[in-house]
């Protein structure tokens, strides 16, 4: 054997293994990236070596050329079903004719009487196939299609990564077919409607849906793609007996690498059947993969033969099913609902239907895509989903059942709560130095905080917990305060009296007292928190805190061009203009004017953060032009150019010519030449500078400043500001910042902690600062810290 061949049969051992404690066990001993990286090498030995690949190799499972058709394959032992139990009685009755069919002692009155013994096991929701084994190798994998004729999905099931291509150990018969359902997990599915929805394509209604659209594709290249798994539940033809029960039948099959339920158990008689159904039934929500119901099935393999069947069900074997998580009814109409953001949500008024037993009456749509996604129409019966905690959905219209009158679903044109004018959002999209508009999912109600639903979600929202932080003002408070006309804004809030409170529903003296005190409270929040209260629209926590971090005054943050904006960390231009538009509107700005004039004092750091003052450049002002056809390489070449703003706006197009190809200068030209294109580039300018931000350019022309010439050195911490901070007030002076201390260094400034750099410094006898001296001199150049 050569080493390559002993090397590859290693490797296929080591990653069968592997798979084996990841899937059956559940017990992985290696990290990913190592099973990564023998995959990898085994793949590349395999490339090399092609005559050494065989179809049992872990590396075959990527799926091969596409079928034109599934053919025919005919179950030697027919596939059957199960019968179903919906109620407990159902199940005592299935007992007692196990008991009566077996001749065991009936219970008497008093419960007493022979116990069976029952395997239990979850039935999953996914698709039921037959993989037939001959001599330990795969050779075939097929689905159950009527009972007893299926479609060879051979090249399929291959591409299921805990389906054994060989079987693992010794012992199997020669001829050994077992029986599963093919699934995938509620996790699986997610991933796989996100990516399915962000290329466009076509989404799943439901895991089972989703695991029987990856699996019949003729194309196993998709298969191999999609997070399908396999589950095995019991045995077909085989040439020989290996065990003598249900559960020693499954234990075998785990030993041999095929993967069964974690959750197989055996019950002693049906009161235990009972209590694994009550169990797994709280744990439905919880579990990894969705379930319809369990099996129950007589342990003993002889018992069960001399049950037998009964039509084509077994007499041993049940499933107790759990309520249908999809019903159909009736969408009876379509309201809309306005959300805090003004956002108008398409709802489902649904016939009330039981779905797992909750009554059903109303859906969310999300959006006007999804209603259109999903080509719904007012009189439609439809497919309720409710899965878990989640909001019912709907998931798919039976459009063979729609009446002859069904009716579109149209968006208003005005604001169901407050008649104002109802308009589609736009998404800004930025490609090729272009900004495009296009068309939102979302539709808006324009009315802000004269919309009466948009007032009391953006007042809920102004005092939950992570914003204001007002506590007492739950929601039905805040709805009373803005039905009795005692709040019309948030502002309002810091007017309230004792006598207007006082008396409403919940509001007793002491209530009211610690309501008010509560708002007094509120009254010095931190800028991130106060803008989070604020509720723009796309502006969560995490937005808010970097507008408060980097532009550091409540004054910036309302000031700020869209085109500014996107110099922050994460804000695309989308939410850039959102928080433009917000502070642009004059009622948003009397309110936060109101707050301010009613006592709110907005902690503020008030000093531009370092990082955000040094982000600026030339080319990139010129690049957040979007001058057509000129990209960020456009735009670098002009600022190197031209050096100023000024110099580019000026230019003749000859002249930019040296710079672009004469397209692009042509371009450059003609956008300068429109009036309002050089007035937005001189105000964008202009207010990075007044925000303390400058570009390189400007910093070459450091002659005139105190101290241009000179190279400083920042080491050690420093207490009163960070080094970024010091570093940009150097640089206003002038100073040229460096890393390291040479003889060419004029001054170092040492904070506590300070090393190596200090003590060369003071070998070359440099002018060295502590932190207090160096403020004092930044006091004597005027710069405050
Ligand atoms: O559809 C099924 C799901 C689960 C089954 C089944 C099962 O056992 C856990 N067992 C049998 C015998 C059959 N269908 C026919």
């Amino acid at each position: 054997m050569t080493a390559a061949q002993t090397r590859i049969l290693e490797l296929r051992a080591e990653l069968d293994e592997h798979n084996y404690r990841y899937h059956v066990l559940d017990e992985p001993s290696i990290p990913d990236a190592e099973y990564d990286r023998l995959f990898h090498e085994l793949k590349a030995l395999e490339a090399a070596h092609p005559d050494l690949v065989t179809s049992d190799s872990p590396t075959q499972r990527v799926g091969s050329t596409a079928l034109s058709a599934f053919t025919q394959v005919r179950h030697e032992m027919p596939m059957l079903s199960l019968g179903n139990a919906f109620e407990e009685a159902d199940m005592r009755e299935f007992d007692r004719r196990v008991v009566e069919g077996l001749d065991l002692p009936a219970g008497d009155l008093f419960g007493a009487g022979a116990e069976v013994q029952y395997s239990c096991e979850p039935k999953l929701d996914g698709l039921a196939v037959s993989l037939l084994y001959q001599d330990g190798v795969l050779v075939r994998g097929a689905t159950r299609g009527d009972g007893t004729t299926g479609e060879d999905i051979s090249v399929n099931v291959r591409t299921v990564r805990n389906i054994p291509l060989k079987l693992k150990g010794s012992g199997w018969p020669a001829t050994l077919e077992v029986r599963g359902e093919v699934y995938m997990s509620k996790a699986g599915f997610e991933r796989l409607n996100a990516t399915q929805l962000e290329a466009g394509g076509k989404t799943f209604a439901n895991p089972r849906n989703a695991a029987a659209g990856s699996l019949r594709q003729l194309d196993s290249k998709i298969t191999a793609s999609r997070p399908l798994e396999f589950c095995c539940y019991g045995l077909g033809q085989v040439s020989a007996e290996f065990a003598d029960t249900h559960i020693g039948n499954l234990q075998q099959l785990k030993a041999w690498g095929l993967p069964i339920s974690h959750e197989l158990k055996l019950a002693n008689g049906i009161a235990q059947c009972l209590d694994y159904y009550r169990d797994i039934g709280a744990r439905r929500d919880a579990l990894p993969y969705e379930i319809d119901g369990v099996v129950f099935k007589v342990n003993s393999l002889a018992a069960q033969r001399e049950l037998g069947f009964r039509a084509r069900e077994p007499r041993w074997a049940i499933a107790h099913k759990f309520p249908a998580l999809e019903e159909l009814t009736e969408l009876l109409d379509v309201e809309f609902q306005v959300g805090r953001t003004g956002a108008v949500t398409p709802v489902a008024r649904l016939k009330p239907v039981k779905v797992a037993g909750v009554t059903v009456a109303n859906a969310t749509l999300h959006n006007m895509d999804e209603v259109a996604r999903l080509g719904l129409m007012i009189g439609d019966t439809v497919i309720i989903r409710r899965a878990g905690d989640v909001i019912p959905q709907v998931v798919q219209v039976v459009t063979e059942r729609r009446p002859a009158d069904a009716r579109p679903v149209q968006i208003p044109e005005c604001c169901p709560v407050c008649g104002s004018h109802v308009e589609r959002t736009q998404l800004v999209k930025r490609s090729k130095g272009r900004e495009t508009f296009s068309e939102g999912a979302v539709y808006r109600c324009v009315g802000r905080l004269a919309c009466g639903a948009q007032l009391k979600q953006a007042i809920i929202h102004f005092v939950s917990r992570r914003a204001m932080d007002i506590e007492g003002l739950g929601e039905k408070s805040v709805e009373q305060l803005v039905d009795e006309g005692l709040v019309r804004s948030p502002a309002d809030l810091y007017i309230l009296r004792f006598e207007q409170i006082v008396g409403l529903e919940g509001f007793a003296e002491l209530s009211s007292n610690n309501l008010l005190a509560a708002i007094a409270d509120s009254k010095r929040p931190g800028l991130a928190r106060f803008i989070y209260a604020l509720g723009i629209p796309d502006v969560g926590e995490e937005t808010a805190k970097v507008l408060a971090r980097s532009l550091a005054s409540l004054e910036r943050v309302q000031q700020a061009l869209p085109q500014v904006l996107t110099y922050l960390p994460d804000v695309g231009l989308e939410v850039a203009h959102e928080i433009h538009s917000f502070f642009e509107d004059a009622h948003n700005r009397a309110v936060i004017e109101q707050l301010l004039e009613r006592g709110l004092q907005i902690q503020e750091q008030g000093e531009l953060a370092a990082e955000f003052a040094a982000s600026a450049t030339l080319d990139g002002v010129i690049d957040k032009l979007n001058i057509p056809s000129v990209g960020p390489g456009g735009a670098k070449k002009l600022a190197d150019k031209f050096g100023t703003l000024q110099g580019v706006i000026d230019a003749d197009w000859l002249d930019m010519r040296q710079a672009l190809p004469e397209k692009q200068a042509k371009a450059v030209r003609a956008f300068f030449d429109e009036p309002h294109h050089v007035a937005l580039a001189l105000s964008i300018e202009a207010q990075l500078k007044a925000f303390g931000m400058h570009w390189e350019s400007e910093k070459k022309q450091v002659e005139g400043l105190p101290l241009a010439g000179q190279t400083w050195v920042l080491t050690g911490s420093l207490e009163l500001m960070s080094r970024d901070v010091a570093k940009v007030k150097l640089e206003s002076l002038g100073a040229k910042v460096a890393g390291s201390v040479s003889a060419k260094t004029h001054c170092v400034v040492a904070g506590p902690g300070a090393g190596s750099k200090l003590a060369k410094a003071n070998e070359l006898g440099l002018k060295v600062l502590d932190e207090a001296a160096f403020v004092a001199f930044l006091g004597q150049h005027n710069i405050a810290v």
